[in-house]
């Protein structure tokens, strides 16, 4: 006789799994959790006894939809300050470039960032985060890349980590160190990328506050020279990477990120043919960001088509920047996948399921509904997944379920 901690049943399972049909569909299912793992996943028909035998708890999902918990697996959720007034002068008509190019851009973040302190930041970044817990989000993403130097890199770093202490929600941290030149290297772009790679890199390393390591790769940014250099150190030392790749321009910034079986390269709207094919050589994800694409106007889609032909997983983030995509709705991301860049809702869904987890290099563990995995998933007030994309701005998020526990204070499980 099964004794499990608990057991929902009377769901429409969208376990997200390869096999069935898109959604990897249970009609009519039940899932159990013992500890923080799910413990069994079937239909209601197949469990091994009375539901009341089985478990001490028993929810009634209510014929609601349940899904793997969302990942957004980009994101720059700790900044300071905003930048409001950038939008208003890229309305006027000045470009992300020009705006970057005069002082603007990124290194105004990095001001407000260095200005504030750790709590600030945590502040901050809780009203964001409230946003994305609401809407079922259990598993984030969070760079640094606003601090540009070793102190400001590390509080941000252990302002994301409090976070994660804080609310309950998985949270995966990046060091972005090479997101922008620091205004007291201007013209010294080269002692930077040493600063980074010699002092910078090895302390966080050493430090355990970053899981993997970014950077920005663009004319505006970094080359794919100074870009593979971090890369290497970020190997040496153990640590897995991911790329800003191709947003703005075709540096080869996929292929670049392929060589090093980068977990994921990021944006890719000027990635050519040959940088898919290396992408599906290694294996590596390609994160769609179109909440940037949106907002500053792109016309150049990703090589979509591309990458289905060649069988590289794509994954969906919000990309919640300051700058280029100030979203805190991994929803609405999943409805412009499908309206900017043509994905279907069950390949959104997966995206910021299956794939996003992948990206993260936490597939083993994450991103679908099936027995030993992580018991994290989402109850839906939906008739289909595919409201899930279809929705601009509705949360139909019922219940959450994070690390096997009905998680409270934001999305109250409305199931008894
Ligand atoms: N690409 C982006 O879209 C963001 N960072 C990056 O490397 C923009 C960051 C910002 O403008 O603050
Ligand atoms: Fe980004």
């Amino acid at each position: 006789m099964a004794d499990w901690d608990a057991l929902w049943i009377n769901g429409e399972l969208a376990t997200m799994a390869v096999g069935t049909d898109a959604y990897g569909t249970i009609s009519d299912g039940a899932i159990a959790v013992s500890g923080d793992r799910i413990a069994w996943v079937g239909t209601k028909e197949d469990l091994p006894g009375q539901p009341d035998s089985l478990a001490a708890e028993v929810h009634d999902a209510g014929g609601r939809w349940i899904t793997p918990g969302l990942i957004d697996c980009h994101t720059h959720l700790v900044f300071g300050g905003d930048r409001a007034r950038e939008f208003e002068m890229r309305l006027e008509g000045k470009s992300y470039e020009e705006i970057a190019r005069a002082g603007g851009g990124i290194r105004s973040t990095v001001a407000a960032t260095r200005a504030a302190d750790e709590g600030t930041l945590v502040e901050q970044a809780e009203h964001r985060l409230a946003n994305f817990l609401a809407e079922g989000v259990t598993t984030i993403e969070i760079k640094s890349g606003y601090g540009l130097d070793l102190d400001s890199e590390v509080k941000m770093l252990r302002a994301a980590r409090r976070l994660a202490a804080d609310h309950p929600v998985t949270v995966a941290t990046t060091f972005l160190g090479a997101h922008a030149v620091p205004p007291e290297f201007e013209g010294r772009q080269a002692d930077y990328v040493d600063l980074v790679c010699e002092q910078m890199l090895p302390a966080v390393a050493k430090s355990g506050l970053a899981d993997t390591v970014d950077a920005f790769c663009e004319t505006i940014a970094f080359t794919p020279e100074e870009t593979a250099r971090v890369f290497e150190t970020a190997r040496r030392l153990g640590l897995p990477v991911k790329l800003h790749a191709d947003q703005l321009s075709d540096l080869g910034g996929a292929a670049l990120a392929a060589g090093f079986e980068a977990l994921s390269a990021d944006h890719l709207e000027y990635t050519s043919a040959e940088g898919v094919e290396a992408m599906a050589a290694s294996g590596t994800v390609a994160v769609l960001l179109p909440g940037a694409y949106f907002v500053l106007g792109e016309t150049q889609r990703p090589p979509i088509d591309a990458f289905r032909a060649n069988g590289v997983p794509m994954a969906l983030a919000s990309d919640c920047n300051p700058g280029s995509s100030p979203a805190t709705s991994l929803l609405l991301m999943l409805n412009m996948a499908c309206t900017l860049f043509g994905l279907s809702p069950a390949e959104a869904l997966a995206g910021v399921t299956r794939n996003a987890a992948r990206a993260l290099g936490l597939g083993d563990e994450l991103g679908t509904l099936g027995v030993g995995r992580r018991a994290d998933f989402v109850l839906w007030d939906i008739g289909h997944p595919a409201e899930l994309a279809y929705w601009l701005g509705a949360n139909l998020c019922a219940g959450v379920v994070w690390q096997g526990r009905p998680r409270a204070g934001d999305a109250p499980l409305r199931a008894s």
